[in-house]
């Protein structure tokens, strides 16, 4: 009888201390501050602000700088052997030439997205364009959604491109510096948008005929799927840069909620069923942007992880998931402070992994190869 009582004082223990917890950070375990890396190269320098650097199935490097050129790179010598200029592209402060993604059929049709920032009779405005490749330049540009507001600061912007039967075509798009915009369903800002790669709108999103996928999100710049998990990065104010686990029409917070739900924001957590970051970052920011999904045999180490840059701590941070992808179990930190500000990452089918600096002058892409 005894040991009865105290089996039910165990469990209303355990289900109080799950309730109270359930904004708590999950636990992980750091590693180290500073790990070393070898067998790094540069692969390419004298860049200026690059933002995207994607991996093609045509086994060269795609880059984005803010400027608005495009390139292809080959990743053994440096060379590049396509540029285009996007000569639509107006950088200011942040915005600029942005994310990038090729079609899963771009061997075939040839079709490149890019996200960018430019002047609408007086208006900043962002849009997603989609050009096709051939005859080695860029030709038959269509504007596949315009209309985001852009701003000096906060205009995301990543894309992603699902890989399935009917690829769907994902953006984050950033509040502009216009905060509440973020929580408006009818805003394209703050969001995680979801498209038909042609534009239309897929029928099985969340509110007909609308673009938004999910909300409540303040400047997201890295994004990546990985077993069908879709993961995204988001910028903190002065505290609380996110990791988040993408899903249909939840509420990620911003501006009422900073990374986990804690003090008073638990009565908006409720209330609008925020779903709260696997990883955030705590009392202050790193600056977090580039997100790729990491697991390789080649360096053994990162099996199962988000690979992700920072500007502000200027490192690339190991994110260790669970068997299920759905916590960080551990973080590392490696480069830090080795080459300045990192942006993005990319990492090739024989498991090497690429970043790109983003410091604006000679801005660089290096390769990582093994760890010791
Ligand atoms: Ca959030
Ligand atoms: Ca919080």
């Amino acid at each position: 009888m005894f040991m009865k009582y105290k089996y039910m004082a165990m469990a209303l223990f355990a289900a109080w201390f799950m309730m109270s917890c359930s904004a708590c950070k999950k636990s992980t375990t750091d590693t180290g501050n500073n790990l070393p890396v070898d067998s790094t190269r540069i692969v390419k320098s004298g860049l200026s602000h690059p933002w995207e650097i994607t991996w093609g199935p045509d086994n060269f490097i795609w880059i984005t700088e803010r400027s608005g050129r495009v390139q292809r790179i080959d990743p053994a010598t440096g060379n590049s052997s396509f540029s285009f200029t996007i000569s639509e592209v107006e950088a200011n402060g942040e915005g600029g030439l942005l994310g990038m993604a090729l079609h899963p059929d771009f061997m075939n049709n040839g079709y490149l997205y890019v996200v960018y920032n430019y002047d609408n009779s007086g208006s900043y405005r962002e849009k997603l364009v989609r050009y096709t490749y051939s005859g080695n330049t860029l030709t038959s540009a269509v504007t596949i959604l315009d209309g985001i507001t852009a701003a000096g600061i906060h205009n995301g912007a990543r894309i992603w491109i699902t890989n399935d039967a009917e690829p769907k075509l994902f953006l984050t798009t950033g509040d502009a510096a216009n905060q509440p915009s973020a929580q408006q369903t009818a805003s394209l800002n703050g969001k995680v948008l979801r498209l038909n790669p042609d534009g239309t709108i897929p029928p099985d999103n969340p509110i007909a005929g609308n673009p938004l996928w999910s909300y409540g999100h303040r400047n997201a710049q890295g994004l990546v799927m990985a077993n069908n998990i879709m993961y995204a990065s988001e910028h903190g104010p002065s505290e609380e840069d996110e990791v988040n686990i993408i899903e249909k029409g939840r509420n990620y917070g911003w501006p009422d909620v900073k990374g986990p739900c804690n003090g008073g924001e638990l009565s908006f957590c409720t209330t609008n069923n925020v779903k709260e970051p696997i990883w955030s970052s705590g009392g202050s920011t790193i600056a977090v942007c580039g997100l790729d999904y990491y697991d390789h045999d080649r360096i053994p180490q990162w099996k199962n992880s988000l690979l992700m840059t920072t500007l502000k701590n200027s490192s690339l941070r190991q994110l260790k998931l669970s068997a299920d992808g759905q916590s960080v179990t551990e973080t590392a930190i490696f480069l830090k402070d080795e080459y300045g500000r990192l942006r993005d990452v990319c990492i090739s089918p024989e498991g090497r992994v690429y970043v790109c600096t983003s410091n604006g002058s000679d801005d660089k892409i290096i390769e990582i190869s093994s760890l010791p």
